[in-house]
Parts: C-alpha cells; sequence; structure tokens
C-alpha cells in the first residue's frame, strides 16, 4: 500500500512532527541490530531512513531484511547510489541534488535507476535534495563532486527549494551532511519552510534534544538523525 507520502504530508498539515532514524549499512554490526531496534521501538522514532554515501553491494538489501524482522516501522531508502536501491523497503527518496551543478546527481543515476524502478513496487518519492555548509567537507560533497549551498545566502537556499517543489518534488529535503559540525541554521529551516507547501525534511549534525526541538520549531516536519544513535545508546533516552 502506497501510503507513506500521504502519511507524512498529513502530519505536515496536522503539524505531528516525524523522526527519521538513518540507518548506514556499513556501520551497523549484524550482532547489535536486535538491541538497538528495541531501542527504536521504545523511542519516538517514526521511520527509518536506510542508506549510505559508500554502501557495498546488496549490504542494502540484507538490512533491510533485517530491520523488518525487528520493527514494524516503515522503511524508507534514502541511497547513495542506484546500487541501493532495493524491492524489500516500503518506498524511495527518489532523490535530486539540486543545490548542486553535477548532472550526474540531477538527473544521471534517476535515469540509471530506472530499470529497477519501472516495475517497482516501491511506493517512489521525488525529493529536492540540497546540501547546505556546516564547516567541513562531507562525504555528500566529496562522492557527488558538488559544492554544498552557502549558509549566508538564505535567499538563494530559499529560492532553490522552491524551484523543487516547482519542478514537482514532493518533499524538500535540507541536508547538513552525515557528522556535520553545524546543523541547518534555523533561520534557514524557518525561511525555506515559510515558501514551501510541500513537507521539509532536515537533517545532518543533530546531535542533542534541543537541538531536535529547535529544528522542528524551525518548521521541519521530518528530522533525520544519524550518528548520534549509532554513537550513544544513551541518545535514546535523552530524546523521550
Ligand atoms: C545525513 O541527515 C542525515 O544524511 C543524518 O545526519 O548522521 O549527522 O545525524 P547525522
Amino acid at each position: 500500500m502506497k501510503q507513506l507520502y500521504q502519511d507524512i504530508l498529513d502530519s505536515a498539515q496536522k503539524g505531528k512532527k516525524l523522526l527519521a532514524i538513518l540507518v548506514d549499512p556499513d556501520k551497523m554490526m549484524p550482532e547489535g541490530i536486535s538491541s538497538f531496534f528495541q531501542s527504536v521501538n521504545n523511542s519516538i522514532i517514526t521511520h527509518i531512513f536506510v542508506g549510505g554515501s559508500t554502501v557495498n553491494d546488496e549490504a542494502t538489501e540484507a538490512l533491510v531484511l533485517e530491520i523488518k524482522k525487528q520493527t514494524q516501522l516503515p522503511i524508507v531508502l534514502f541511497p547513495g547510489d542506484v546500487t541501493q536501491i532495493t524491492e524489500k523497503a516500503d518506498a524511495l527518496l527518489f532523490l535530486s541534488l539540486i543545490s548542486g551543478k553535477n548532472p550526474e546527481y540531477l538527473i544521471g543515476k534517476q535515469v540509471e535507476a530506472v530499470s529497477k524502478l519501472r516495475t517497482s513496487q516501491l511506493e517512489i518519492i521525488p525529493t529536492g535534495y540540497i546540501l547546505i555548509e556546516n564547516g567541513k567537507k562531507t562525504s555528500v560533497q566529496k562522492v557527488t563532486q558538488t559544492q554544498p549551498m552557502v549558509r549566508s545566502n538564505i535567499q538563494h537556499i530559499v529560492n532553490t527549494a522552491k524551484a523543487g517543489e516547482l519542478l514537482g518534488m514532493k518533499l524538500i529535503y535540507l541536508e547538513a551532511g552525515s557528522g556535520a559540525t553545524h546543523s541547518i541554521p534555523d533561520e534557514i529551516v524557518s525561511a525555506v519552510k515559510q515558501d514551501l507547501q510541500v513537507p521539509l525534511i532536515v537533517g545532518g549534525g543533530i546531535k542533542s534534544k534541543k537541538q531536535l526541538e529547535m529544528t522542528f520549531n524551525a518548521g521541519a516536519d521530518v528530522v533525520v538523525i544519524g550518528t548520534a544513535f549509532e554513537e550513544d545508546a544513551s541518545f535514546f533516552d535523552q530524546i523521550k
């Protein structure tokens, strides 16, 4: 049932905030999965995002199958590459890196993915992906060979997000990058949100409950956190 986007939309309209945990197949150790997802199931997390910049082939599908045994939460692919697309998940963020000027990540990889997606049962959600500078070079920047958007030029970021929406993208994702030194500033989140009709996802560098709340309050409909959960098991309790 392809209902996931509608649920995100309904939540955004009602002001019900959603929290996604990002699980990187290269970093998840098989022996730790069970206790990790016990913590996930006892937390306020609403979605599982699966993806990474440098994942080995087939690792994603194996992990998705394992996660399905551990939780009822919806599993959304957030792929760094075409090889990470698997039918076993519930939905796919079909990303276009609209902050960058690399045609491979604007449309090239998407064309490559079509042979996998044409007959797919995955719920495909077109998503405008916007990388914002955060104080250090992130793996998204390295892998995609693109420059992040400058934090001070808020109007340009707002216009880029709006252009994504006008192109028909159903979600806009503001990304500081995994392990970012600085998460996306609230002024950017709030300015982008005010000009958008579609739901807004924000992620990268969020490491505390306070930052999470501030990002929600600034207007994020969905927040994505990976590193803080990977590095500190007590983070699950901190955000209760
Ligand atoms: C990265 O936005 C996500 O794509 C999550 O970032 O690992 O810094 O939480 P963190």
